[in-house]
């Protein structure tokens, strides 16, 4: 009697929700199904690129750019950038917004690539943006106690400015920071476009320590520089030509000099842009990059952070990636 009543309610229900559903957009987004983790792209909610990644004891710490210009706008429009972490690089959990270019008084806009970096149980994120006064991009500094935040603006000022770097006639060459501390507790900054910048950083690491020098040795470097250190060897990747792959050289030491090795990832699908983090985590090494395959709107202005595994040979050098749509098993 009791399933009998149940039954005959049941289609009334299901057509009252689809009435509602269709009548109000969004109830509709409200009960859409939240996309099962795993697989690439890792985060299927919004549009990330640029990705930059920090190993804190069992948590992986994310930091992503946020497209978020609209299809079909060819155009990068990013005004904030994310903060996503993990404990098997599987299931993501996403923070508040801990940083915009609004933070950074100084600037005008264009939240382009960046990366966090723990020292002294402070963490600092260096990010490129465009500045309000002095023409073309810059590299600011922002602090927290925290790798979720909140940040704030270390300096008041940018840490590095067009005016700064002469290796090249254009505007755009001071962008995708990346930040390595050597085990004398030396940090380095590297950074560019076309021409790759390094510098020390004094320990408070907000300022220089020293002259702007340019990386020799990098054949067609065009961007996203990464340093990292893996068995005593130093890495540093990079996208090459446009649309961008991605190579990588090695040292023993952060001053050089460079050995190029050759490439590491192919054009990533429908992005012309190829940004890379590499990290070790739980025994295995990763190839963190972007491609524009989230979704039918997806392109070179709507990535999408993804996540395949990096191996090394026996002496040092690295194997191609392989770009998969199946992404990585979650580390234990
Ligand atoms: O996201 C804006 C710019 O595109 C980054 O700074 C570059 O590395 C490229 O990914």
């Amino acid at each position: 009697m009791l399933r009998n009543l149940l039954s005959s309610l049941l289609p009334t229900a299901a057509r009252l929700t689809g009435l509602l559903l269709a009548a109000s957009p969004a109830l509709a987004q409200t009960a859409a199904p939240t996309p099962a983790p795993g697989g690439n792209p890792i985060i299927k909610t919004k549009y990330t690129a640029d990705p930059a990644a920090l190993v804190q004891g069992g948590t992986v710490y994310l930091y992503t750019g946020h497209d978020v210009a609209p299809a079909p706008q060819e155009r990068y429009e990013m005004h904030e950038w994310l903060c996503f972490s993990s404990k098997d690089m599987v299931n993501w959990t996403e923070h508040p917004v801990p940083l915009k270019v609004s933070d950074f008084t100084w600037a005008k806009d264009d939240a382009w690539a960046s990366q966090v970096v723990a020292r002294n149980g402070k963490f600092y994120w260096y990010a490129a943006v465009e500045h309000a006064t002095v023409r073309g991009k810059a590299i600011g500094v922002a602090v927290a106690d925290n790798p979720t935040g909140p940040f704030k603006d270390a300096r008041g000022t940018a840490l590095i400015t067009n005016d700064m770097t002469k290796a090249t006639g254009i505007s755009w060459d001071d962008i995708d920071p990346t930040v390595i501390i050597d085990k004398s507790g030396q940090a380095y900054l590297f950074w560019g476009n076309t021409a790759c910048y390094y510098a020390r950083l004094k320990p408070n690491m907000t300022e220089l320590d020293g002259p702007i020098q340019t990386v020799q040795g990098l054949p067609r470097f065009t961007e996203a520089p990464w340093v990292h250190e893996h068995g005593g060897w130093y890495y540093l990747s990079y996208a090459t030509e446009f649309p961008e792959k991605i190579a990588y050289a090695m040292s023993r030491r952060l001053d050089g000099p460079w050995q190029y090795k050759g490439l590491l990832n192919e054009i990533a699908g429908n992005s012309n842009t190829n940004h890379q983090a590499i990290i070790d985590f739980k025994g295995k090494s990763y190839f963190i990059y972007h491609n524009g395959g989230l979704n039918e709107k997806g392109s070179s202005y709507r990535r999408s952070v993804c996540i395949d595994y990096l191996n090394y040979n026996k002496n040092g050098t690295i194997q191609r990636v392989r770009m998969t749509t199946e992404g990585v098993q979650a580390a234990k």
